[in-house]
């Protein structure tokens, strides 16, 4: 039985795959759903996709929340949509407009997107995925850009780790801030300076913009950074579109400049090799739960804990018992 049962795994994996090839944007669906949820025969499913061998220009917009991200993404793809691309938009955590928890003016504006069949958008929950968020969304990513997408923007409340996590998955990372939070010191202490690639500073239309750009500014100018891109600090009104041919412009550099150092290449390389170590540490502590006599790694804890053995000892002896250590070896 079981035999029969990972054989129609199987031939769903490959006949979403081939869907997903094909453009077919029920398909891709509901191949982000069996990723999403682990279902059986979702590393099929990758595969399959994985073999289509296309690429895309991964564009990460991140930023305090309601900083106007959805907005520029949703005007970003409009720029793109007018270049004859198709854009696919993965939203994490959304709360709006994407979600329905919009305001009606924006609701307006992103109906007629949500219409187009050259535009592809999925929201992605943080709440109850827990650490693998940052893998699903690498995968869903990976699914659209195996379905065809040449741009695909993902866009994340920068706020925390995961964020940053979820960062990575982009080519490149546009930070979006505005005059009303304020938060730009903030903003730099999350990190988020570090990852940006480009700033937006969005509703220009508030007065205290100019001296935020200002501030940014300088604080670009002093930054030491490896690769010869120093990152340019623009200003929107994603509401209005004014702005954002210039941030489609700079994303576009910003790819080029990528490309023509090899950072690209680079890039994908390392993130591939983060989600490989990432897989593998996922794996390896699954198998250590499961092989450790008793209580696995919460028995151990307890003895550790109880002054019974060292932490060390306790994870040596989970190696060992889980046949990734031999006794005479150091882990
Ligand atoms: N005045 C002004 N309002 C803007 C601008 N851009 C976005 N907004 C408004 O700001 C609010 C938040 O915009 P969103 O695009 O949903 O912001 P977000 O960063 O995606 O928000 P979260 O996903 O909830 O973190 C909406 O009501 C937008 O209409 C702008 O340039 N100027
Ligand atoms: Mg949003």
């Amino acid at each position: 039985m079981a035999a029969v049962a990972g054989r129609g795994t199987r031939t769903v994996a490959r006949s979403l795959a081939e869907g997903c090839g094909a453009g077919e944007r029920a398909a891709l669906a509901r191949a982000i759903s069996v990723v999403e949820d682990r279902r059986p025969g979702f590393r099929e499913l990758l595969a399959h996709v994985a073999a289509h061998d296309r690429r895309a220009h991964r564009t990460g917009i991140t930023g305090p929340p309601g900083a106007g991200k959805s907005t520029l993404a949703a005007a970003l793809a409009r720029v793109w949509r007018g270049a004859g691309e198709e854009v696919a938009i993965v939203a994490v955590d959304p709360t709006s407009p994407w979600s329905g928890g919009a305001l009606l003016g924006d609701r307006v504006r992103m109906a007629p997107l949500q219409l187009d069949r050259g535009v592809f958008i999925r929201s992605m929950a943080t709440r109850g995925a827990g650490g693998g968020l940052a893998e699903a969304v690498h995968d869903v990513v990976d699914l659209m850009e195996g379905s065809g997408f040449g741009r695909i923007l993902l866009e994340t409340v920068g706020v925390g780790q995961t964020e940053l996590g979820v960062a990575e998955a982009a080519d490149t990372v546009v930070v979006v801030l505005t005059p009303e939070s304020g938060d730009e010191v903030q903003a730099m202490k999350a990190g988020l300076a570090e990852v940006a690639d480009i700033f937006v500073v969005n509703k220009a239309d508030r007065p205290e913009a100019r001296p935020l750009v200002r501030q940014l500014r300088d604080a670009v100018g002093l930054s030491r950074r490896r690769s010869g891109w120093k990152p340019p600090v623009l200003t929107a009104v994603a509401t209005t579109d004014e702005g954002v041919d210039a941030v489609a412009a700079a994303i576009g550099d910003h790819r080029r400049s990528l490309a023509g150092s090899g950072a690209l290449e680079a890039r994908r390389i390392a993130r591939a090799e983060a989600r490989i170590r990432a897989e593998v540490r996922t794996a390896l502590e699954a198998h250590l739960g499961r092989v450790a006599a008793g209580g696995g790694f919460a028995e151990a804890a307890r003895m550790v804990a109880g002054g019974g053995e060292t932490v060390y000892e306790a994870a040596r002896r989970l190696l060992t018992v889980g046949g990734i250590l031999s006794a005479d070896e150091d882990p």
